[in-house]
């Protein structure tokens, strides 16, 4: 076993001794309820305030490795983050603009467009829902109480990687992209609150690398932005895995989306690249149950020691067939074919469109979009239908 960086042994990877010497005695999926059949709000892990979390060591591990690199070599980006982080905390305590701007008739439309402009790859909206914040954590009291009445609204978005640094993963090149794109998302996130703030509305925004008060997957899934692959993350059919997830939370009424299906689950089920290049077999081959939801699962405590030896990692995300982009038109057509036949009905792929690409389909129409989901019908999104949108 090595002292500093793992080992590869005949029984597979074995985390280095500082790692199995600073982590916590629980296991982190434990603690995440890895078995659990209840319902209920998920325990912070990883990347939350040091007072909250049981591996606070290894979090510090992981950081003391990466920080003084980005900080020596990189001051852009570690003074960049360090505005971002008083940019928040200012927004926190930030009130609207007393004269309310009424936003046209279709706010929802105005605000993505907002987003992409911002420099968004995609959006999509839903509703916030307390079983996603992060135990011991509070949301600011406006925010609480428009989620106690139902009507917190979550703009999500997303920020790609750039090509080159995500194909070459795990690397140092891919760990300085990932935080350059949490210091992107973040900005976003940032400019459109204090854009709704200025109209009028209460906001608040978040990127990361923090994971801040709730879990972002399972509000992006409920908001169409992705669907959750065998490797633990979200799955967008044009963007594949190659994303980073950002989020504004609002009072402004807005149109919600629906979760969509593009097939993936169905694809994973079949696939196992991922199970097979995860170096240190972190990714579970089928679902597992996690507080009341069956659903693919990483194991924490393989993956994260890991990621400690590389600065990060992301190999999973990488050879993901649906983050290649010359052959995931392929590999969508096809698994369009496998599970929905010739059932397609174009008007509402053209709907389900806008949510990815406002600027280019222009029209957002969830009502419709949520209407053939009740009604079972197939939504899709299918990446060059701009040009045919109804
Ligand atoms: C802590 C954390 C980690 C931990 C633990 C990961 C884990 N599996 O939970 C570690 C360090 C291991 C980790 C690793 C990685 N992470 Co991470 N991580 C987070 C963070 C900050 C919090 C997640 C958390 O608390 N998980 C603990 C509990 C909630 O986990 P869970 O119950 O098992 O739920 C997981 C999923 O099942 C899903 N989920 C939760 N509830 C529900 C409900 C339903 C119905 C479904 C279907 C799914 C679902 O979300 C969770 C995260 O995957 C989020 C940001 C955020 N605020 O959400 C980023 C985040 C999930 N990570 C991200 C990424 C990209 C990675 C890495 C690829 C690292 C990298 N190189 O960038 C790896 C991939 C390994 C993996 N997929 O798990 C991205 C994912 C983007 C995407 N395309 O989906 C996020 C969203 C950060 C961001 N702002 O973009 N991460
Ligand atoms: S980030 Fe790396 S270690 Fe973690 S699940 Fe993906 S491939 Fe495995
Ligand atoms: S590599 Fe295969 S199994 Fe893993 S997430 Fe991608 S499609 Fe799913």
């Amino acid at each position: 076993m090595g002292f500093w960086i793992g080992e590869h042994t005949d029984d597979g990877y074995q985390a280095p001794w500082i790692y199995r010497f600073l982590k916590p005695e629980i296991s982190g999926n434990d603690m995440n309820g890895l078995g659990e059949t209840e319902l209920r709000r998920p325990t912070p892990i990883l990347w939350h305030r040091l007072k909250y979390i049981n591996h606070k060591w290894v979090q510090l591990l992981f950081q003391s490795r990466f920080r003084p690199r980005i900080i020596l070599r990189h001051t852009a980006m570690a003074k960049h983050f360090i505005t971002m982080k008083s940019r928040k905390k200012k927004l926190k305590k930030a009130l609207p603009n007393p004269k309310v701007q009424v936003l046209g008739e279709n706010p929802t439309k105005i605000v993505k467009d907002k987003a992409v402009e911002l420099g968004s790859e995609t959006v999509g909206i839903t509703k916030m829902r307390p079983e996603w914040i992060f135990e011991s954590y509070e949301i600011p009291d406006w925010a609480q109480q428009a989620l106690d009445e139902d009507r917190l609204y979550l703009v999500l978005m997303a920020v790609q990687h750039e090509k080159e640094s995500f194909e070459s993963s795990p690397s140092w090149a891919f760990s300085k992209e990932i935080a350059n794109q949490y210091n992107q998302g973040s900005d976003i996130a940032i400019q459109l609150a204090q854009w709704l703030l200025n109209k009028g509305y209460r906001a608040y925004g978040h990127g990361g690398p923090e994971a801040g008060e709730f879990t972002l997957t399972p509000a992006a899934i409920e908001a169409g932005i992705g669907e959750l692959g065998k490797h633990g993350s979200l799955i967008n059919p044009k963007l594949g895995g190659n994303f980073r997830v950002a989020c504004v939370y609002t009072t402004l009424e807005l149109e919600t989306d629906n979760a969509a299906e593009f097939g993936i689950d169905d694809f994973c089920m079949r696939c196992q690249i991922c199970t097979k290049e995860c170096p240190p077999d972190a990714i579970s081959d089928g679902k597992k149950m996690v507080r009341g939801v069956e659903k693919f699962y990483v194991d924490f405590e393989k993956c994260f020691p890991y990621m400690t030896d590389h600065y990060g990692c992301g190999i999973c995300l990488r050879v993901c067939p649906w983050s290649q982009e010359k052959i995931v038109e392929k590999v969508f057509r096809k698994q369009q074919k496998r599970v929905f036949g010739n059932e397609i009905r174009k008007d509402l792929i053209a709907t389900e469109h806008s949510v990815y690409n406002p600027l280019n389909a222009g029209i957002i129409n969830g009502v419709e979009a949520q209407q053939a989901k009740a009604a079972g019908e197939p939504l899709f999104y299918q990446p060059d239908m701009a040009a045919e949108k109804v």
